[in-house]
């Protein structure tokens, strides 16, 4: 995510750094090198310009010229800086007191709404609630379609009605919602290419009837500053609640992320990192600074960490290896769980200290899980769990088993050893935190 710009803020702390002692020019420079980066990363230019006025006047304020870490104390200040520019707390949806609560969903075509509409769906489903889908796009017939799909993809029943008209199907639904008992409406709508004078009416018709108690703008970040005119023009005509920011995992500059709520006043609430249901965070604008600035983002690591992995099995783990008992057939069990937690590539930028641009290029590719996992199974059940005994011919037949060289089964093998000995060194020191000691 961000990557470019991270890799700019690293550039720019790395040279304040190496000033030891920073003066007046040092800091002149700093502010120049990170209003560049804003306006290459397409942060709206009024944004950038403020926030750098804040930045500076806090470097002055700190006295950071004669403080002894003045790298240390600026980067605090931009940390805080960007948190604040991107709201400061995360905004939670509204709690209502009498059920259904309505979520309207709107934003142009393409922007990721139904998709949008099926990710919440699910999470909050997850959290023990029970929405229900309405359907009010009537434009095209697929459109009604698609969300009937996302919606049994993630098992939430969904309403629509091609015959009727968008306030109609939205009244239905709604009665339906609440004679069923479902404790959470979400309605999608439909969207064109441009904003459009009988979309907005139709919009401003469906709020008027259904009074939502929040309508969520979804934004394309990939289409920067575009994104953020778009939400102003739905904001002058719908008094939209919040926003949600799609496709983050895709080459988004961060333009939209760093510009939509000082440009709009609303918070962005949701963020969308890809294609699949699941990929669907709460925004933490403290989070995001952290990851921008290549700080990482542990909550979060930690949040989908816990989601995802098996906490037994985790012990179970943690107890081999203090007796020097991993074998390949956890280490299988392994990658298993750190597949499930996503793309690696949006994994590391988590990490703390690994979202460098030398990281960028190490092969953190899921490919590379697709020919450990072969080579892996190839393997007898012996060598799974004493693989010291994998001797030359035996790599021969593994490499020919699973399609791959006796290069990568002997490279997979000095991995898996290094592996071993280090988890022996950090058991003999008492530390913790296996799961991440992976040597790809
Ligand atoms: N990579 C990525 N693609 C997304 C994301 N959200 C939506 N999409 C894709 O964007 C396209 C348009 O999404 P859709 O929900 O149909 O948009 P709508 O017209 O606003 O309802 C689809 O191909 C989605 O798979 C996201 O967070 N990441
Ligand atoms: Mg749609």
């Amino acid at each position: 995510m961000f990557q470019e710009l991270s890799d700019k803020f690293e550039g720019i702390f790395q040279r304040l750094k190496g000033h030891g002692k920073v003066n007046e020019k040092h800091l002149d420079e700093t502010m120049r090198d990170i209003r560049r980066a804003l306006l290459e990363a397409d942060v709206n230019y009024k944004v950038a310009k403020q926030l750098i006025a804040e930045i500076r006047q806090r470097a002055l304020g700190a006295d950071v010229v004669h403080s002894v870490t003045p790298a240390q104390q600026i980067i605090k200040i931009v940390n805080d800086e960007l948190t604040r520019l991107m709201g400061g707390v995360h905004a939670p949806l509204k709690t209502v007191n009498i059920p259904p609560a309505i979520i309207m969903v709107i934003g142009l075509q393409g922007a990721g709404k139904t998709t949008f509409c099926g990710k919440l769906a699910s999470l909050l489903k997850k959290q023990g609630k029970t929405p229900f889908l309405i359907g009010a796009d009537l434009q095209r017939p697929a459109a009604a379609e698609q969300l009937r799909i996302v919606g049994e993809q993630v098992k939430v029943e969904s309403y629509s009605n091609l015959q009727s008209d968008p306030v109609q199907v939205c009244k239905q639904g709604f009665k339906r919602a609440r004679e069923n008992g479902y404790d959470t409406i979400i309605l999608d709508t439909a969207g064109l290419l441009h904003v459009d004078d009988r979309l907005m009416g139709e919009l401003a018709d469906i709020k008027t009837t259904l009074k939502p108690h929040d309508i969520l703008f979804v934004a394309d970040a990939m289409t920067g500053q575009d994104a953020v005119n778009a939400a102003r023009i739905f904001l002058d005509r719908i008094d939209f609640t919040g926003i949600v920011l799609t496709k983050m995992d895709g080459d988004a500059r961060g333009g939209a992320a760093l510009s939509i709520k000082s440009v709009t006043g609303k918070p962005i609430q949701f963020i969308g990192t890809g294609e699949k249901l699941e990929a669907l965070e709460k925004f933490h604008p403290e989070r995001m600074a952290s990851r921008i600035l290549g700080m990482g983002d542990i909550v979060s690591l930690v949040e989908k960490a816990q989601d995802i992995v098996d906490l037994k099995q985790a012990k179970v783990l943690e107890k081999k290896i203090r007796r020097a008992e991993f074998t390949f057939d956890d280490f299988y069990d392994q990658l298993q769980q750190i597949k499930k937690m996503g793309p690696l590539s949006q994994i590391v930028g988590m990490i703390p200290g690994l979202n460098t641009k030398a990281l960028k290029d190490a092969p953190v590719d899921d490919r590379a899980f697709v020919s450990i996992e072969a080579i892996i199974n190839s393997m007898t059940k012996e060598e799974k769990q004493r693989p010291q005994i994998i001797n030359g011919s035996r790599r021969l037949r593994i490499a020919k088993g699973s399609g791959t060289s006796v290069q990568e089964i002997n490279r997979l093998l000095k991995q898996f050893f290094t592996m071993q000995k280090m988890m022996k060194k950090f058991n003999k020191k008492g530390m913790r935190g296996i799961n991440m000691q992976f040597p790809f």
